[in-house]
């Protein structure tokens, strides 16, 4: 059995922001012009009339202040409110691999590898712009990787869970260095209508480098000391798009075709299921929660955050668990790994820290891990 290290992260960060202002000035133009079109309806009471959306409620409710996206001009305009992407042939890089290499270049950068020092790729994320073949194939041959590459999907929790599959590769030596990217391009499946959820999400791509201590030569590695993960069927966050809606006849477009969620339920029920799952595998690894340095906790909502920290050591401090929604919004599963890739200079040889994602599923993954160099 191998020691396994993390020696390497990279951030793709869209070149598109859309504030809370702009967002909601969009949606409230929207609301009314669908109020106008349906008047009728509404008078008679056949229809409910669209509220509007308000910047306050956002930030309160959430924490979030703005998100980055690949495109804003389809999300921002009130008769489109998605993303306008062009379709791209079959011989051009794909918008998902595109911005999962960029991601991959900088955590190769960063452990001092090249593309070729890769024999494992694994594509996590939320939605997968195409069937076959994977993406994490495409991704692979972009960055002259040997080996073969997977793609898998936990929504939410597709960092950490991918994290776990590398690490036991790399530890039983079926791989040597793994790459893990998590490219969520989230407007394209995010519902910019619904006013309970259209401020929820945002566009990134995550990075992380897995291999042996031995053969890590970057100047910031993390030994991984224990992954858990866990799942629960629940269907308060659930998407139904997939391949069989053309022969069930169903509407494409109909609102079960992208992301919906009942929030509040799944904020009562997964904050104690995130806060169980860290302390119990801290102490199966020995630690006390209080004894780790810091959370990169999942971003979902603020809220949720401080009580998950409040749950396992009693207060919730930036320093112990950093906030990153407020200005990339929820990134599905690339939220703590873009924590983990923003605040880890400041920690010391021998600090423990905790990766943790939680959310559809419902799924929760945690990666304990410890300063080495
Ligand atoms: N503006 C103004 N008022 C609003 C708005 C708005 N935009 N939205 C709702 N309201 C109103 C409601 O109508 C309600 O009014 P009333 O009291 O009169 O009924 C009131 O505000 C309160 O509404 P809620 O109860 O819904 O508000 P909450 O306080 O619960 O906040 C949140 C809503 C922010 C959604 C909160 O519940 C939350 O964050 N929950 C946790 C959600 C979560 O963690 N989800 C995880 C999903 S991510 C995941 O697993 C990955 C999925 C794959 C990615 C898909 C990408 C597209």
């Amino acid at each position: 059995m191998h020691s396994v290290v993390i020696s390497g992260t990279g951030l793709f960060q869209p070149p598109h922001t859309i504030t809370n202002a702009e967002l909601v000035e969009a949606f409230n133009r929207y609301a009314d012009l669908q109020n106008e079109v349906h008047a009728q309806a509404i008078e008679a009471g056949e229809r409910t009339a669209l509220q509007h959306s308000s910047v306050e409620f956002i930030e309160k409710a959430s924490g979030i202040r703005q998100r980055y996206v690949m495109e804003k001009t389809g999300v921002l305009d009130p008769q489109r409110m998605h993303p306008r992407f062009e379709e791209r042939r079959d011989d051009q890089l794909s918008l998902m691999a595109e911005i999962a290499v960029a991601a991959a270049n900088e955590a190769l950068q960063q452990a001092g590898k090249t593309g070729a020092d890769i024999d494992m790729v694994l594509c996590a994320a939320s939605n997968m712009q195409r069937a076959y073949p994977a993406m994490a194939v495409e991704i692979q041959q972009a960055l002259g990787a040997g080996g073969y590459g997977f793609d898998m999907n936990v929504a939410c929790s597709s960092a950490t869970f991918a994290i776990e599959q590398a690490v036991n590769a790399v530890r039983c030596g079926t791989a040597q260095c793994v790459l893990v990217v998590n490219p969520e391009i989230t407007s394209a499946h995010l519902e910019w209508r619904d006013r309970d959820c259209h401020f929820i999400f945002g566009d990134v791509c995550t990075a992380i480098l897995v291999e042996r201590a031995d053969t890590a030569c970057s100047k910031n590695v993390w030994e991984v000391l224990g992954t858990q993960l866990a799942t629960q069927f629940s269907n308060n966050i659930r998407n139904n798009f997939g391949f069989m809606n053309r022969s069930e006849d169903a509407d494409r477009d109909a609102r079960d075709k992208t992301f919906r969620q009942e929030g509040r339920k799944v904020f009562k029920e997964v904050v104690p299921i995130a806060a169980a799952h860290i302390a119990s595998h801290l102490e199966r690894l020995g630690y006390a929660p209080t004894q780790v340095r810091r959370y990169w906790l999942h971003q979902a909502n603020l809220g949720m955050n401080q009580l998950v920290l409040k749950k396992l050591v009693g207060d919730a401090t930036e320093d112990r668990a950093p906030l990153i929604l407020d200005e990339f919004a929820n990134t599905a599963s690339a939220g703590s790994i873009i924590a983990f890739h923003k605040y880890r200079e400041d920690l010391s040889q021998d600090d423990i820290g905790v990766i943790c994602s939680f959310g559809a599923g419902y799924s929760v993954g945690s990666v304990v891990v410890r300063k080495r160099s």
